[in-house]
C-alpha cells in the first residue's frame, strides 16, 4: 500500500496514479494533456461522477520540482477525494456538480532531476540555445505580464522567463487544456514554502476586480487550515504579500476568466524550507485540504 508519510520517486507516483484509476474506475480517470521536454507524460487525474460539460476545478502541484511536499500532498489529496466521495457531504455535493482535475507532477523532468542529480532543481529541463544553463522557470513563462519586472531574461537565473510566453511544453499543455475545457471555475497552483495563500496579481499592483471576494475567501480558507494544528498563513495578492512576479500561472488563469485562482505556498517558513521532513507530509496535506475544501465549496456554491 502507498505510504503517504514518505517521499516517492517519479515512477512510484506514476504507478500510484494508475493504481488509483484501476481501483476507482467509476470516479477517477487519467488524462494525458501532453508530454514534457524529455517526453514524460503530463498526466492529470480527473475525478468525475459522470455527465458531460460539467464545470471544473483545477489543482496542480510540483510545477517547481524541488517543492517536494507539494507532489506528496497531491497524492494524499487524490486518495482523500476517493475516500470522501459518498461519505463527506460537502465533497460529495461538490463532485456531483463539478469535476476536479489534479496534476500532481506538473514538472516531471525537473522532479526526476531532483531525485537523480540536484535536489534543489526548480526549473524545467529544456536547454537554452547559446547558454550552458538549462531550464526555464515555469512560474514566469505564462502570458500575463510576460517579460515585465519580477522575472529574468537570463537563462542562468532561477527565475528565467523563457524565450517566449508558453515556450515550455509543461506550461503550454496546461494552457491548451484550460482553453479547450472552457469551464474551469477555480484554479489552484500549489507551491512551497512560506505558508501563504495568494491571489492575483503578481505582475501589477492594480487590484484584480474580484479582490474583495478573493480576500475574504482566502481568510476563511486559512482560518480553516489553522483550525487543525494552528499553522499560521499570510494571505493577500502576490505582489503585496510575497513579491512582484510576472508571467505567473494564476495571473494568466485569472485573466482567462477563472475567478477563483489561487496559489498556495505550503509549509514551512524556512526552518527546513524545500527539504521539509517527511513526517510533516501528512499534517501539511491534512491542513491544506481544509483550505482547499473552503475554496472548492465556495466555487461550487457560486457556480
Ligand atoms: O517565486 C515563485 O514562483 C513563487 N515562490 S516559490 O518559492 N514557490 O518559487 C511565488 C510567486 C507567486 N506565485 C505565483 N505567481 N503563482
Ligand atoms: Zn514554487
Amino acid at each position: 500500500d502507498f505510504d503517504y508519510s514518505n517521499y516517492h520517486t517519479i515512477d512510484q507516483i506514476y504507478a500510484f496514479q494508475d493504481m488509483l484509476v484501476a481501483e476507482n474506475p467509476s470516479l477517477v480517470s487519467k488524462v494525458v494533456i501532453g508530454q514534457s521536454y524529455e517526453r514524460r507524460p503530463l498526466t492529470v487525474l480527473k475525478f468525475s461522477t459522470g455527465g458531460t460539460n460539467k464545470p471544473g476545478i483545477w489543482i496542480d502541484t510540483g510545477i517547481h520540482s524541488r517543492e517536494w511536499v507539494t507532489q506528496a500532498s497531491g497524492t494524499w489529496f487524490a486518495k482523500k477525494i476517493v475516500t470522501d466521495y459518498g461519505r463527506d457531504t460537502a465533497l460529495t455535493s461538490i463532485l456531483n456538480k463539478m469535476d476536479i482535475f489534479l496534476e500532481v507532477m506538473t514538472n516531471p523532468d525537473g522532479f526526476a532531476y531532483t531525485q537523480t542529480s540536484n535536489r534543489m532543481w526548480r526549473k524545467t529541463r529544456k536547454p537554452n540555445p547559446g547558454s550552458s544553463c538549462v531550464g526555464t522557470d515555469p512560474n514566469r513563462n505564462w502570458d500575463a505580464g510576460f517579460g515585465g519586472p519580477g522575472a529574468s531574461s537570463s537563462p542562468c537565473s532561477e527565475t528565467y522567463r523563457g524565450p517566449s510566453a508558453h515556450s515550455e511544453s509543461e506550461v503550454k499543455s496546461i494552457v491548451d487544456f484550460v482553453t479547450s475545457h472552457g469551464k474551469l471555475k477555480s484554479f489552484v497552483s500549489i507551491h512551497s514554502y512560506s505558508q501563504m495563500l495568494l491571489y492575483p496579481y503578481g505582475y501589477t499592483k492594480t487590484p484584480c476586480k474580484d479582490q474583495n471576494e478573493l480576500h475574504n475567501l482566502a481568510k476563511k480558507a486559512i482560518t480553516d487550515l489553522a483550525s487543525l494544528y494552528g499553522t499560521s498563513y499570510r494571505y493577500g495578492s502576490i505582489i503585496n504579500t510575497i513579491y512582484q512576479a510576472s508571467g505567473g500561472t494564476i495571473d494568466w488563469t485569472y485573466n482567462q476568466g477563472i475567478k477563483y485562482s489561487y496559489t498556495f505556498e505550503l509549509r514551512d517558513t524556512g526552518r527546513y524550507g524545500f527539504i521539509l521532513p517527511a513526517n510533516q507530509i501528512i499534517p501539511t496535506a491534512r491542513e491544506t485540504w481544509l483550505a482547499l475544501m473552503a475554496i472548492m465549496k465556495h466555487t461550487s456554491d457560486n457556480t
